[in-house]
């Protein structure tokens, strides 16, 4: 039997790349060995700080426990940040983006992260994880612009995501299927445990945090409710799956097909979840595999974000569901036309 190490598998796709230098493959290296160190992290997370505390190993070199989102952010900033690959970093942890300083040897890749994503459920032992993104510095000269920082969801040239979850996974893609390695925790080794992914045409599941019900516009609603609706023949009622860990959730819609969504509402009018972190490397991984990403009315690849920190509505997963949510959206707004679904 083949067993294909995700170290492997990055220097075959480098490979079949005419012109690739090598940087791209670090850059990936470096990713997974932040992530390695991460995941050994979050499941000793239940060791907690008592345990530390008491033997002092972390007072003695004089360092604070850090919670495991900064832990984190800091890991993968130092780690991708001396590779040589990249010349900026933004993280969902920075208001501003980290530029990488000269004697650190910027390279040419910009690199985005949310470095522990759904981490109000460290504490219940529920599955987080990391999300990434990567661009390639756009604009001439040294100087990283906005030209850089604000690219187009299109022009990623790669992204993945690590689930901590039963077991850690690492699941990317350059733009070439998506391809998806188990840790051995023994070995230490990442192993392709599922190769070409590809999402399920119409899945039977819709996820969403239904408690913000009286938040939404009439509109979400209705969609919720026709998923509801008794209806055999067309596949519904669909079930609800809702972890509230965008990693997770969307893991399990890639799997299994499916319909993952956080709408705007009136607590959060622009909608929850952020372009750069959440919503571009989901949508780069889905479109790779066969499914869709949307904010309900606009292709989620085909926006080009005005800060770094911009959030969105999301509606991602099987093609026909995101094809489903968007018509029914649309209707709703038609045929009421007495919300105001139109901004934005
Ligand atoms: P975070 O980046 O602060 O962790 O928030 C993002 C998380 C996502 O993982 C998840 O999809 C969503 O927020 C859950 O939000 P809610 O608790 O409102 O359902
Ligand atoms: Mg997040």
């Amino acid at each position: 039997m083949e067993h294909t190490t995700l170290v492997q598998h990055i220097r075959q796709q480098e490979k079949a790349t005419p012109g690739a230098t090598g940087e791209f493959t670090s850059l990936m290296n470096e990713i997974m060995v932040a992530a390695k160190i991460i995941s050994l992290e979050v499941n000793s997370a239940g060791i907690g700080e008592d345990i530390f505390g008491l033997t002092g190993k972390i007072n003695a070199q004089g360092e604070e426990v850090k919670k495991l989102d900064e832990f984190s952010d800091i890991t993968f900033t130092k780690i991708i940040g001396q590779s040589g690959t990249v010349c900026a970093i933004t993280s969902e942890e920075k208001d501003e983006a980290y530029i990488i300083p000269p004697e650190d040897k910027p390279g040419k890749y910009i690199f985005m992260m949310d470095p522990l994503d759904g981490s109000s459920n460290i504490d219940v032992n529920v599955s987080i994880g990391t999300i990434f993104s990567i661009y390639k510095k756009k604009s001439p000269g040294d100087l990283v612009t906005d030209e850089d920082l604000l690219q187009k969801g299109d022009e990623q040239i790669a992204a993945g995501y690590i689930a901590y979850g039963s077991s850690t996974i690492f699941v990317y893609s350059t733009g070439h299927g998506v391809h998806g390695f188990t840790l051995d925790p023994a070995l230490g080794e990442f192993f392709l445990s599922h190769p070409d992914l590809v999402i399920p045409d119409q899945g039977s599941t819709y996820s969403i945090n239904e408690g913000n019900w009286v938040v939404w516009d009439e509109a979400q609603k209705d969609l919720v409710s026709y998923l509801k609706e008794d209806a055999p023949s067309s596949g519904r009622p669909y079930k609800l799956r809702y972890i509230g860990s965008l990693v997770a959730d969307f893991h399990r819609t890639l799997l299994k097909g499916g319909l993952f969504m956080y709408p705007r509402d009136t607590k959060s009018p622009k909608g929850k979840l952020r372009f750069s972190f959440e919503a571009a490397p989901m949508a780069f991984i889905v479109e790779n595999a066969g499914g869709k990403a949307s904010t309900g009315k606009q292709r989620i690849l085909d926006i080009t974000p005005t800060g770094i920190h911009d959030r969105l509505p999301l509606f991602i997963g099987s093609k026909k569901d995101v094809e489903l949510a968007e018509e029914r959206l649309a209707a709703t707004v038609k045929k009421g036309g007495w919300f105001k679904w139109l901004s934005g």
